[in-house]
């Protein structure tokens, strides 16, 4: 975990692993800030926006309070060339997070703000701002005294799985009617695997020819891969109010190491259970990072596999038989899914997903493929594991 000390110091966040960005705002940009910051509805005196490196589609801010003991804040440029329905979108997060508020306050808990998302209206009263130029800005309260992980120990695993399954329990009698899919078909593998089908077509980068092997890694494996949407149609396996982003970034933890809150609420909207099991284990569960050159690295961490799957069960008391059974399933169908929309992004020329490197959505695609392989390996340890949960 990353440091809470004055000098190593890591707020929270609200969106991807956080980390604090050293570049400065420019003089323009600071007026624009203001500018910015003025809209929305805020009561205390801030500081100027900083800069943090965090997630890999929006841009955030953190707004400290000027004064010791005031209420500081998060504040984020939407990507609206990938979230195209903001509106439908900051609808979502808040019919989300103040549902979980109420069951909050109903449970007679403390310290709300720390546990659930709040966002702060602009001053007429909307969930973002939208500039003249057509960016669009949204705020949500700071977590205090939080951080992110980018990896997870066992004992933090199971917490992690009880707060999982606690958010989709909280939110599943929310009628998913209420709730858009912020991204259409978000999670839907046949969608996903259409759009690659378009990208290899265009071939717009000219990079298909240096693909052929993850090619025919993602081909062979279609037909398994879309069994969850064909059991949909079949009426054989429900859609729920999922967070569709359960990288284990996305959630805080509090000084003592426990889940506080659950962050990125972006893409919560009506999936598959699958999705957030497996997108967790895509990430936790993996020996190596999502973006590891050295495909050595990766390899299914079955101690953490285990320690979610048992804290997720305890607490996801929902779920009917086909539903856990599948739970394997999800972790590879994930890591699939990740591995055909990387290399979606690298055949169009990376136009989704930001970039470090010019090779770096290759890269992220192989590190996924070898993650499936492996996990592939251990299919029948992950079904014993379940069994014995
Ligand atoms: C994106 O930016 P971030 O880290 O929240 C993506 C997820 C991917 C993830 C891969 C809206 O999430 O679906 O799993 O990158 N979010 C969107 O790292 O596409
Ligand atoms: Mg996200």
């Amino acid at each position: 975990m990353k440091e809470f000390g004055d000098t190593h110091f890591l707020f929270y966040l609200c969106s991807g692993g956080m980390v604090m960005h050293h570049t400065t705002i420019s003089p323009n940009n600071i007026t624009t800030m203001k500018e910015i910051l003025k809209q929305f509805a805020i009561e205390n005196e801030v500081k100027e926006p900083q800069p943090l490196k965090i997630g890999i589609i929006n841009d955030s801010y953190v707004v400290r309070a000027k004064n010791i003991g005031e209420r500081s804040y998060f504040l984020q440029r939407i990507n609206h060339h990938i979230f195209q329905n903001v509106d439908g979108l900051q609808q979502n997060i808040q019919k989300v997070t103040e549902h979980i508020r109420h069951k909050l306050e109903a449970a007679g808990e403390h310290d709300i703000d720390r546990k659930v998302l709040r966002l702060i209206p602009t001053q007429e009263g909307k969930l973002y701002y939208k500039t003249s130029s057509g960016d669009y800005w949204r705020m949500y309260v700071l977590i205090e005294n939080a951080a992110s992980q980018e990896s997870v120990t066992p004992e933090s695993a199971f917490l992690t799985g009880e707060a999982f399954g606690r958010f989709q329990c909280q939110l599943s009698d929310l009628p998913f009617s209420e709730l858009c899919e912020s991204i259409p078909n978000f999670h839907n593998i046949e969608f996903r695997l259409q759009q690659l089908d378009e990208a290899l077509a265009l071939d717009a980068a000219g990079r298909a020819e240096g693909c052929k092997d993850i090619l025919h890694e993602v081909d062979i494996r279609r037909e398994e891969m879309c069994l969850a949407e064909r059991l949909f149609r079949e009426g054989k396996l429900p859609k729920r109010i999922n967070h569709c982003d359960t990288k284990v970034n996305n959630i805080m933890f509090d000084k003592a190491g426990r889940p506080l809150c659950i962050v990125d609420l972006d893409t919560v909207m009506p999936g598959y259970v699958l999705s957030d099991f497996g997108d967790f284990m895509r990430s936790a569960a993996n020996t190596g990072r999502e973006d590891d050159s050295c495909l050595d690295n990766i390899h299914v961490n079955m101690d953490v596999f285990e320690a979610y799957t048992r804290g997720y069960l305890r607490e996801a008391t929902f779920l009917t038989d086909i539903e856990k059974e599948l739970l394997p399933y999800g972790c590879r169908l994930l890591s699939y899914m990740q591995t055909v929309r990387f290399l979606t992004d690298w055949l169009n020329g990376d136009t989704y997903y930001k970039i470090q490197y010019p090779e770096h959505n290759l890269v992220r695609t192989r590190a996924q493929l070898r993650l499936l392989q492996e996990q592939e390996k251990v299919q029948a340890e992950m079904e014993k594991i379940l069994l014995n949960c």
